[in-house]
């Protein structure tokens, strides 16, 4: 059975909107990987995954293989209220 967690990332190093878009692609082209949101203001990814599929760990070495240090959070520091 697929599970499906979230994550959240504090990414550094984004320099404008395709480094985002980048990020995004590298993020949804994992196996494990259901759907990223990069936020480059917000310096944040927001990731689906399925725990048994993909490590975040791996995502954060592989982001920074890209030259984008992120660190994870536990709950994107913020909560959200739209809608
Ligand atoms: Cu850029």
């Amino acid at each position: 059975m697929t599970q499906r967690k979230k994550a959240f990332l504090r990414v550094e190093g984004m320099h404008c909107g395709s480094c985002a878009v980048a990020i995004n692609m590298f993020l949804t082209n994992k196996r494990g990987v259901f759907e990223a949101n990069v936020d480059f203001d917000a310096k944040k990814a927001e990731i689906d995954y399925d725990p048994e599929e993909v490590r975040i760990s791996d995502l954060v070495e592989g982001l920074e293989g890209m030259g984008y240090p992120a660190t994870e959070h536990q709950n994107g520091g913020r909560v959200k209220s739209s809608r």
